[in-house]
């Protein structure tokens, strides 16, 4: 059935033995809610659901002061005060945070604001659906206040890279009527605690701005707003000269010019018209062919704050992306698209309006399988950022490869950037707390479609899942939030955990080996599909993902002394390590460095002979996975089962065409035999 995909972590399945818990949880429900399209409403319908199908009881729920029986008393601070009196002590929390407590009879879930009491809501919800039964007592506050999916979705009703059907709200250039999907998908997202979704592509389309289309935002975020989810918007630049149908036609679209500061201000007041609380702008300006404020020999500046100024008496904002690169051309040694954000950005730090915020891919480049963190986070101290993160598998096999993302996340938040030599972890910098900006977060690339699964595979839901409690809390352990996962989205058999965790565990890893090693970057086809393996297409391009490859050596040489001077954007400590050889670590060589095929790694490998054993060891894993799959018949619903069983062996086959490719073709380049003779001719 189609319940299993869609309700996805949140399918409350019935714990085993779950009639014996009965009285460990009370028996009345108490939300004390605004109004019945309130967060606190839903948190009241989400408990009585939840406990009716993952215990098989029966709570009632009541709407006011209730004094008989054991209770769960779920509101804001202000309610719960008012109708139970002052808590004991008063709770730090901040916005959206939640504090769940035991006392006697009773469970507290209590929110800042009523957001963040169905996310307490929940977080209770996802303990008793893993069957903890302990007496909860816990402060939960968020690590930053954006955490938004971006959803790549066209007018059209197409999904760039998207890799799981049509657009859930947009067909034939409007808003569709039904909106069920929509409102399915808030809920899942308040569950890991998003607050708020970009419901059009980044490389927008000016046609949103119609007034139709703009009513039907308003009907969006309608549905979305029960669930705490704001709706955000992405941006045409040059909209004011596109002539939407409704609104005024310019003919510049210069970010200076008063007739398009009042045409912004003019759109964005009937936007909040109908969306009163809509979160903000998503801006993708001079990259890829958008129009931007540069053909005004404006700054990037000037055209983020024209947005920001229209928003600013509405409390929107302005995610303004560093996504910006020009095409270059290869045979300059020194040219390098991983440049291209330092050199765009870092001249405007301290022009951006305080309501700006500069959204950062994780690399320099565009998410690839191993890219070292974006030295952007650490040269623009004086503006809000927020990380951009790909849940959407575009260079990672496009959900017909399980891989997990949760620890290649965790790398990059874990970094350490040493900003004037002193601890700067990346998750810190965006969290704003690092630099002192009050805004600052996650944009999580997600991709949905009508798909049953949403996203376009069972397993790599876990990516969003994780995306979202990592963005709530950056601290938590990549494998546990993973086996949180698996027991709301399939059960709590040990051996059923095992397994899918060490196939996703292993995942990375060997999607790395197989793909691309050594920080050479995935393999993929760059023109097109950015599917499977095309290593011939990473140079020759004016794309700037070049390898360098020739007969005798490999990779980008990226040093200061030699090279194109990319190693010098980070701090000097981290600038120092990547400039020498001998201390980059072996995962990010030919990210660095221009070597030989013959070069020695730490492992005391060659370059080219690892390029070899990794290639034929990740796709010997990947053959694992389809064995440890099997493992779960009849532990797990056919129905899933099959469906990934699929998958698995479709990863199996397609990982040795990866080997193989990408083995050969280095081979052919280099005329170095694998001395293991598994390669070439023998
Ligand atoms: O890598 C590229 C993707 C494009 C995408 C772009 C971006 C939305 O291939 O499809 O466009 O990144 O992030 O803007």
């Amino acid at each position: 059935t189609a319940e299993n995909g869609l309700s996805a972590w949140l399918r409350y399945a019935p714990l085993q033995g779950g009639q014996h818990f009965h009285s460990s949880v009370p028996s009345h429900i108490v939300a004390l809610n605004s109004s019945t399209v309130s967060p606190v409403y839903i948190a009241g319908q989400e408990l009585q659901q939840g406990l009716k199908s993952i215990l098989g009881k029966q709570c009632n729920v009541h709407h006011a002061h209730y004094g008989g029986g054991s209770n769960i008393v779920v509101g804001t601070v202000a309610e719960y005060s008012k109708a139970y009196g002052a808590l004991s002590s008063t709770p730090d929390l901040l916005d959206d945070g939640y504090l769940l407590d035991t006392i006697g009879n009773t469970v507290q879930i209590i929110g800042k604001n009523e957001r963040g009491a169905l996310y307490g809501a929940f977080a209770y919800l996802s303990k008793v659906a893993q069957g903890n039964f302990t007496k909860v007592a816990e402060v939960s506050n968020p690590s930053a206040p954006i955490r938004w999916t971006n959803e790549w979705d066209n007018l059209d009703g197409s999904i760039e890279r998207g890799f799981a059907g049509n657009s859930n709200w947009f067909s034939n250039g409007s808003i569709v009527s039904n909106l069920t999907r929509t409102a399915e998908y808030a809920r899942l997202l308040a569950s890991i605690g998003i607050n708020a979704v970009v419901v059009n592509n980044v490389n927008a389309n000016a046609s949103l701005l119609t007034p139709t289309n703009i009513e039907g935002l308003g009907r969006i975020a309608d549905v979305m707003r029960p669930y705490g989810v704001q709706v955000g918007i992405s941006l045409y630049f040059s909209s004011p000269t596109a002539g939407v149908k409704g609104q005024a036609n310019l003919t510049n679209f210069d970010p200076l010019d008063e007739s398009v500061v009042q045409w912004w201000s003019n759109v964005t007041d009937q936007i909040y018209e109908h969306v009163p609380d809509m979160a903000g702008y998503l801006v993708k300006a001079n990259s890829e062919g958008q129009p931007g404020p540069l053909t005004y020999n404006r700054t990037l500046a000037e055209g983020a704050n024209l947005f920001a100024k229209a928003l600013q008496p509405h409390g929107g904002i302005v995610m303004f992306r560093a996504f910006v690169y020009n095409p270059l051309n290869e045979t300059v040694w020194t040219a390098d698209r991983a440049n291209a954000q330092i050199e765009f950005f870092k001249p405007l730090d301290g022009e951006f309006d305080d309501n700006v915020v500069i959204q950062i891919k994780y690399g320099p480049i565009d998410f690839q399988v191993r890219e070292p963190v974006s030295p952007l986070f650490a040269n623009i101290p004086k503006s809000a950022v927020a990380i951009e993160l790909q849940v959407t598998q575009e260079y990672l096999g496009q959900q017909c490869h399980l891989v997990y993302l949760g620890p290649l996340w965790k790398e990059i938040l874990d970094y350490d950037l040493r900003v004037d030599n002193e601890t700067s972890l990346v998750r810190n910098i965006i969290s704003g707390e690092r630099f002192n900006h009050s805004l600052g977060g996650y944009a999580g690339v997600s991709n949905v479609g009508t798909n049953e699964t949403w996203i376009g595979s069972h397993m790599a839901m876990s990516n969003l899942y994780a995306y979202g409690r990592l963005a709530w809390d950056p601290t938590l352990d990549a494998q546990d939030v993973l086996q949180d996962w698996i027991r709301l989205t399939f059960n709590t058999n040990p051996s059923v955990i095992d397994a899918m965790t060490q196939i996703s565990m292993e995942s990375w890893p060997a999607y790395e080996n197989y793909s691309g090693n050594l920080g050479v970057q995935t393999l993929t086809d760059i023109l097109y599909t950015h599917f499977g393996p095309n290593p011939q297409t990473q140079d020759n391009t004016i794309w700037g993902q070049w390898t360098r490859a020739d007969q005798k050596t490999i990779g980008m040489d990226r040093t200061v002394a030699n090279g194109t001077g990319f190693a010098g954007n980070y701090p000097p400590e981290i600038a120092e390590m990547f400039e020498n050889i001998a201390t980059t670590p072996d995962n990010l060589l030919l990210w660095f460095h221009h070597v030989n095929y013959t070069q020695l790694l730490k492992s005391g490998q060659t370059v080219i002979q690892d390029f070899y054993d990794q290639h034929y060891a990740g796709a010997a894993t990947a053959q694992t996975f389809t064995t440890l799959w099997e493992s779960l018949q009849g532990k797990i619903d056919d129905e899933r089962y099959y469906d990934q069983l699929f998958r698995q062996v479709f990863q199996a086959g397609h990982s040795l065409v990866w080997r193989d490719a990408i083995a050969n073709f280095y081979y052919n380049l280099s005329g170095i035999p694998d001395e293991a003779k598994r390669v070439g001719n023998h």
